[in-house]
């Protein structure tokens, strides 16, 4: 809501579509998920152009989805397509034919495009050419590659330090640019780099980091087809990892039970008809969940403990059939105290606090007390929370009880986000580098790193606000859009000299701007990658840690792009000049020369451009995977961990409020106004609500309302929202990202992990008032 005369809105505009309300569906995919995907790929893209490209992705050689980093199969793919409705609908995206060049940004100011939706926005095409936009500039006007990064240069060189800029990654960024450009960023000299996993699973990586040694999940897709029980907690696979449910389906063939763990009931959690298979076609449907625990928001630590509480009770009824004591007394410090923890909760009131009945908690714990090979999953509904790391060291501490980790069959699965946002952190894209990195790329480069910590998403925010920054720049992504508080953030990137954005397609984020803006296009995951007439390849990591070649097949829109990596390397020749010490052009013109550097700095990469050109690619090496542990407090000792359960009070017309995804958008990209699974159609401003709470606070189904946070004394409000009663526990909520992100508090975060708490804002619902 920050608007002025002469700026435009950083928001959404506040007006209303459509909204018609179906029943919520209790089952996933199936054939209206192949026509969906269909018509948006062909709408978009053409029928040749479309089946080509979707004929290819995911396929070993073809291109990764860029859509979700879920693992492709080891072995059997598909041999017609290995891909979900949500994927193609991302090709459809950026395979799209309508292309934005000079001429698009002389007739549509930044005012003019800021009056339209994200939906609109998103559907203009791709970006053709480089564009700048002058000082007190109403309209973008090409500029030439050289020109965009002379000024971005000079900008960046007329800094009093190297500080006063922020480099930001969206996840899609491949590991090859990702590593020159955390390369060009510390040779800059700063480690300013914040990313969107400060947003996402940044929880999860300071937990486990901690806990088990390592950032990032345990187990591989095999493991799903030798488990006995899958737990999903704060995910939506149906809409956001598709391609899990194919893993779900094998996995319950093979006798797997699962047990979901969401406010929500998500169709893609109940069932799932397999559009690939004869069964999913006849329209049978395999059902997922075989127990739902519909917890209330951030119930998920008194749930987990209750469980483990009612476990410690069947070991003493039963002693050594529950617990892996081997695997604990071997393994593991703290097991003492946390039982001793355990001991001074009541069950009642952890039930209670999660909002799952006794009853539930013991039908879960009966389902895991003999088994030892269990999977936990979980996404952002964990993470995005004040004690995100802390639920995710209680899963830890479950995992642990059972020893089901380092065993196949078993161990942990954070759920990834953008497809390549494992392997941007592997590839140092981080504000907190090791010191033994930077001292690694000091030995190979011979230049000196910089030490000092850089600024993450919310500190670079704050760091706009008050000064400190003054030149943005964001490799992909939408910073406007996706981080919290709109309005303070879009303040911010207002008092930048600079902002440049990479990008493929038109977002809000290139209309809130520094003094000066750039817009620099390039291509996207599909696209062929041509240097010196050659068919290139990139690589990334996906969430199960597999290293795989991801090769582009269409032609790309327009001949004026250029690669992330040669915008990056161009960009460090014009920026450090002769200053530097490392062979820009040689990385510019072979994506073997930056693999062979990865090699050299990175561990795991050994034989890297040999191994990556190897079919299905390569898992990088993960110690707690095949029981090994190596932490930095504990040796070769993983711990337990002491969390508090959290405390909620709200007062008596307080809400908790989660922002979801719809099934038609992928992030701030908004594909289509429907989320087909939960009923809603044609309008994303909604607010799902309890029936009982809409009768208590006077309203009515589809009253018009206005949503309010008062955090820290300052009052954010998001207008005109209309609600929706559905299934969802008393006094929760839910909306749709980035629609309420200006409810976001900037200053509500994650202990340690700093992560935005997205998925639990205190609200206040009031009749709308039109102003
Ligand atoms: N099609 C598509 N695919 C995507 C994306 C996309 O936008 N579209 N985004 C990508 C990215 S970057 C990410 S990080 C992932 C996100 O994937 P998810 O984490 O699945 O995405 P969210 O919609 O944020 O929803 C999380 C789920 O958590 C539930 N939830 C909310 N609050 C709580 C809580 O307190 N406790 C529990 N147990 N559950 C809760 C919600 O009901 C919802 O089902 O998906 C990736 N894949
Ligand atoms: N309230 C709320 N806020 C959230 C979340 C939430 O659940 N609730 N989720 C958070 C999470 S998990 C994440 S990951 C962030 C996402 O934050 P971001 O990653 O910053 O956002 P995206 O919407 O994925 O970025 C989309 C833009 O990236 C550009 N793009 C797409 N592909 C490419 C490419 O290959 N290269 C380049 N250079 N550009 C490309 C396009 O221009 C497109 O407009 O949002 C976070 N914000
Ligand atoms: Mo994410």
């Amino acid at each position: 809501m920050y608007k002025t005369k002469d700026q435009p809105a950083a928001e959404n505009p506040e007006e209303l579509l459509d909204l018609k309300v179906t029943e919520p569906k209790k089952w996933a995919a199936g054939i209206p998920a192949v026509v969906a995907a269909m018509d948006d790929v062909l709408h978009e893209a053409g029928p040749k152009r479309g089946m080509e490209a979707l004929f290819h992705m995911n396929k070993k050689g073809g291109f990764d989805c860029s859509s979700c980093a879920w693992p492709d199969p080891d072995d059997d793919r598909s041999p017609i397509a290995e891909y979900c409705e949500n994927g193609a609908k991302a090709l459809a995206e950026e395979a799209t034919t309508k292309k934005l060049t000079g001429v698009f940004f002389a007739q549509n100011s930044v005012a003019d495009l800021a009056q339209l939706n994200d939906y609109e926005i998103g559907k203009k095409g791709r970006i053709a050419e480089p564009v700048y936009l002058p000082k007190g500039g109403t309209h973008y006007q090409p500029i030439s590659w050289d020109e965009a990064f002379k000024k971005i240069a000079g900008h960046l060189n007329n800094l009093k330090s190297p500080d006063e800029a922020a480099f930001y990654t969206s996840g899609r960024t491949s590991n090859e640019a990702s590593f020159t450009y955390q390369l060009f960023v510390r040779e800059f000299g700063t480690n300013n780099m914040p990313d969107c996993s400060n947003m996402c699973h940044e929880s999860t990586s300071v937990a486990l980091a901690e806990a088990i040694g390592i950032g990032k999940g345990t187990v591989t897709l095999n493991d799903f087809y030798e488990t006995d029980v899958i737990i999903i907690m704060g995910q939506n696979p149906g809409t956001n990892h598709p391609r899990m449910l194919t893993a779900l389906e094998k996995a319950k063939g093979n006798g797997a039970k699962i047990i979901a763990v969401n406010p929500l009931l998500e169709a893609g959690l109940m069932g799932f008809k397999n559009p690939q298979t004869v069964k999913g076609v006849l329209g049978i449907n395999t059902q997922l969940a075989d127990l739902y625990l519909q917890v209330k928001i951030n119930g998920d630590m008194a749930l987990l403990k209750a469980i483990e509480k009612l476990l410690y009770d069947a070991e003493v009824k039963a002693p050594g059939t529950v617990f892996d004591h081997e695997f604990i007394k071997y393994n593991t410090v703290g097991y003492t105290e946390i039982l001793h923890q355990l001991a001074t909760y009541d069950i009642d009131e952890l039930a209670v606090a999660a909002g799952v009945p006794v009853k539930q908690i013991q039908e879960a714990t009966d389902m895991l007390k003999d088994k030892k090979r269990i999977i936990i999953c979980w996404a952002m509904g964990i993470t995005q929370h004040e004690n995100g790391v802390a639920t995710v060291n209680e899963i830890v501490n479950l995992t642990l009880l059972k020893g089901s980790i380092g065993k196949p069959g078993a161990g942990l699965c954070p759920v990834r986000g953008h497809s390549n946002v494992q392997g941007n952190r592997t590839m140092m894209i981080w504000d907190k580098p090791k010191p033994e990195q930077l001292a690694k790329l000091k030995k190979v480069f011979g230049f000196e790193p910089p030490h000092k910590n850089g600024y993450d998403v919310v500190e670079s925010i704050h760091a706009m606000n008050e000064g400190k920054l003054k030149v943005f720049f964001a490799m992909g992504g939408n910073f406007l859009s996706a981080t919290p508080d709109t309005t303070y953030t879009a303040q911010g990137l207002r008092k930048m000299k600079l902002t440049v954005n990479v990008s493929t397609k038109l977002n809000r984020g290139h209309l809130v701007h520094g003094e000066e803006s750039i817009i620099l296009p390039t291509f996207s995951r599909s696209d062929k990658d041509m240097i010196n007439g050659e068919p290139q390849f990139i690589s990334c990591e996906n969430s199960m840690g597999i290293m795989q070649m991801s090769k582009g097949i269409l032609d790309p829109i327009s001949d004026n792009l250029l690669n992330e990596n040669q915008i990056v390397c161009k960009l460090a020749k014009a920026t450090i000049g002769s200053r530097t010490v490392i062979d820009w052009d040689r990385y510019a013109n072979s994506y073997d020369a930056v693999r062979d550097d990865i090699e050299k700095v990175i561990p795991g990469f050994d034989d890297y451009n040999k191994r990556i050109r190897e079919p299905g690619g390569f898992y990088l090496p993960n110690g707690p995977r095949i029981g090994k542990f190596k932490t930095e407090k504990y040796g070769d000792k993983v711990a337990f961990t002491i969390n508090k359960l959290p405390e909620h009070k709200l007062a008596d017309d307080e809400y908790m409020m989660t922002s979801i995804r719809s099934h038609d958008q992928f992030n701030t990209t908004i594909y289509g106004l429907d989320d087909r699974y939960r009923g809603i159609h044609n309008e994303r401003r909604v607010i799902f609500m309890n029936r009982k709470d809409i009768r208590l606070a006077g309203f009515k189904e589809g009253e018009l309302v206005d949503l309010y946070n008062y955090h820290g004394g300052k009052v954010r409000v998001a207008h005109l929202f209309v609600v929706v009663p559905y299934n969802i526990p008393e006094r929760n909520t839910a909306t749709y990202y980035p629609e309420t992100n200006v409810l976001v508090p900037i200053d509500s975060v994650a202990k340690k992990s700093n992560t935005p708490t997205s998925k639990l804002v205190l609200i206040k619902i009031k009749k709308h008032i039109s102003h």
